[in-house]
């Protein structure tokens, strides 16, 4: 059980930086469990999935048929694939702390991350400085996710990097490319980016990270498959907007703790 004062630190960093770092948030017998369970679903290409060739984001294959074409990005719906994983994405201790953040109840979007993010030494893309909030419809912008490390996560092996205090900024449209990526040689957008952090994580650490905070990955040098598992999570008064993606599926409310 985290101390109310660390959990208020915290809370109060995520509103003033965009995104926390929480050591050791899951507990190591978990994160053990889940990456053996995302390592098979992995190896027995368990769908839905979704490939690096169907992003075509830099460094990916240019097709499904093409070398490395089968190399997974995410192995969507994680919620979906049992008990195991379904349990983390509405664990206690997640929903508690969004609620003390959100001052309201958390729900699960089933529609939005919800997946086990793979980054493959070979064939593995790098994601430019981009919003999550870009395609998403929700009635406020005030979304939160959070990235757990299933393994060691560095720049070098395709770890995210955050721009502190990008999530307060008011933008305008022409500082992004025609995919909503944050332009990264307009003159303007380059003290922003000087200001990238990438902190370091461990296996069963956890970053929440504000939607419109500003994040990117590079490819992963190392030889080793990178795997983290991302949820998205709405306060309940934050509603997805009727008729668009965000509400194609419904959402997973959080219980409150015992
Ligand atoms: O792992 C990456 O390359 C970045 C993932 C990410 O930020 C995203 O898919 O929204």
């Amino acid at each position: 059980m985290m101390s109310p004062s660390r959990q208020e630190e915290a809370i109060a960093t995520l509103r003033e930086q965009g995104f926390v770092v929480m050591r050791g948030f899951a507990r190591p017998h978990e994160v053990q469990a889940l990456r053996a369970q995302a390592e098979r679903h992995l190896r027995e290409r368990i769908e839905p999935i979704e490939y690096e060739a169907d992003v075509r984001y830099p460094g990916a294959p240019a097709s499904r048929r093409a070398e490395g074409g089968h190399t997974a990005r995410r192995l969507l719906d994680a919620y979906g694939r049992g008990p195991l994983f379904a349990r983390w994405a509405t664990d206690a201790r997640v929903g508690a702390w969004l609620a003390a953040c959100f001052g309201e109840a958390p729900v699960l979007s089933t529609v939005h991350h919800n997946c086990v993010m793979t980054k493959h030494p070979a064939y593995g893309s790098l994601t430019g400085w981009h919003q999550d909030v870009r395609y998403w419809s929700f009635t406020e912008p005030s979304l939160v996710s959070c990235w757990l490390a299933l393994g060691s996560e560095r720049r070098e092996n395709g770890g995210l990097s955050f721009i502190p205090g990008s999530h307060a900024a008011a933008f305008e449209a022409r500082q992004f490319d025609e995919q909503k990526f944050f332009l990264d040689d307009l003159p303007e957008n380059a003290p922003w980016i000087a200001r990238a952090v990438c902190p370091e994580l461990e296996a069963g650490d956890v970053v929440f990270f504000h939607c419109r905070t500003l994040h990117a990955a590079q490819g992963n040098a190392s030889g080793q498959v990178k795997l983290s598992l991302v949820h998205t999570y709405h306060p309940q008064s934050c509603r997805p907007v009727p008729g668009t993606r965000s509400a194609s599926r419904p959402g997973v409310p959080l219980e409150p703790a015992p």
